[in-house]
């Protein structure tokens, strides 16, 4: 008999029939609460991060350590050759680009960028550990063109087609064009990181080409959205580029549709803590890309 003990799957999702939601197992910041207060986040940002399941920070970057990210970034968009790679998602229409994945894994500069030392810092803090990058993505939302994102959680898609077996993990948004009320800004419901949402509807093979240009299987029930923006409202951080969203793996956002002339463009970082590493998908199919969950390097980032 085959001895193989799979994981046991705590956060069952992509289920024949509604399962209501539940608390979560893990808990949202890993560091001990009487060690909050060592920095170098102050513990009330700490605290924040821990209720509200995000948090924002105007300018966390200066002006001019964004112009060379900038410039790469209108490079990319004029890119030929990256706007037909598999890690490179367009909008309908097929003209402009919606997403690029693996963008640590194409450009030195956004490489290290992952181990910018502050940023570092303040993840290994929350997560009370040595973090490796799952996924790394630039979502453009061109004017006019860009389309949305539907609520979601990350970590429901992440356990269920990457095999991600904890809440152990957070992404860094880093704005790289103004957010503003008008161009689509991030909308994130606060709390919602503290219950797990299963949802119904079996995951294709090979999902990913559709769910990345629209996502509809893994995406959270009416009612569990509606009880949880009663409860916790919509927050859409907004402000220049530099500026900085954290938010835990398990936060439910989604972004609405660009219909200003202005981009919003948004630097995606996921850190994952190595004690978290992948195992097979929950949902059965076969693993995802390289270019979506890094299954080859888990070593521990070092600051540059
Ligand atoms: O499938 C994923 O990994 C991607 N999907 C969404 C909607 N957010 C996280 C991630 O970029
Ligand atoms: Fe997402």
């Amino acid at each position: 008999m085959n001895t193989e003990t799979r994981l046991q799957d705590e956060f069952p999702t992509r289920l024949e029939r509604k399962v209501e939601m539940f608390q979560r197992l893990d808990p949202v910041v890993h560091t001990p609460e009487e060690r909050w207060a060592e920095g170098p986040l102050s513990e009330e940002r700490v605290r924040e991060f821990d209720e509200k399941g995000f948090m924002f920070f105007e300018s966390f970057f200066s002006q001019d350590e964004m112009d060379g990210f900038i410039r790469e970034l209108k490079d990319y968009e004029d890119d030929e050759d990256l706007k037909v790679s598999e890690g490179t998602i367009l909008e309908p229409g097929k003209e402009e680009i919606r997403s690029i994945f693996g963008i640590h894994e194409i450009s030195e500069r956004f490489d290290r960028l992952t181990r910018d030392p502050k940023l570092l810092a303040m993840v290994k803090q929350l997560l009370d550990s040595d973090v490796y990058i799952h996924q790394s993505r630039i979502n453009y939302k061109p004017g006019f063109k860009g389309k949305g994102f539907n609520w979601h959680s990350d970590f429901e898609t992440w356990h269920s087609e990457d095999g991600m077996p904890k809440m152990r993990c957070l992404s860094c948004s880093i704005v790289m064009t103004d957010n503003n009320e008008f161009n689509g800004p991030l909308m994130l419901i606060p709390g919602s990181h503290k219950n797990f949402i299963p949802c119904v509807g079996r995951t294709p093979e090979n999902n990913y080409k559709k769910s990345l240009k629209s996502q509809t299987i893994g995406v959270p029930d009416d009612r569990s959205l509606q009880q949880l923006m009663d409860e916790g409202f919509i927050e859409a951080p907004k402000g220049p580029a530099g500026s900085l969203i954290v938010f835990e793996c398990n936060t439910l956002h989604g972004s609405n549709t660009n219909m200003s002339c202005w981009p919003r463009s948004n630097l995606f970082f996921v850190y994952n803590s190595v004690h978290n590493t992948l195992v097979e998908p929950f949902c059965g199919n076969k693993p995802r890309p390289q270019f979506l969950a890094n299954r080859k390097n888990w070593e521990p980032l070092k600051p540059v």
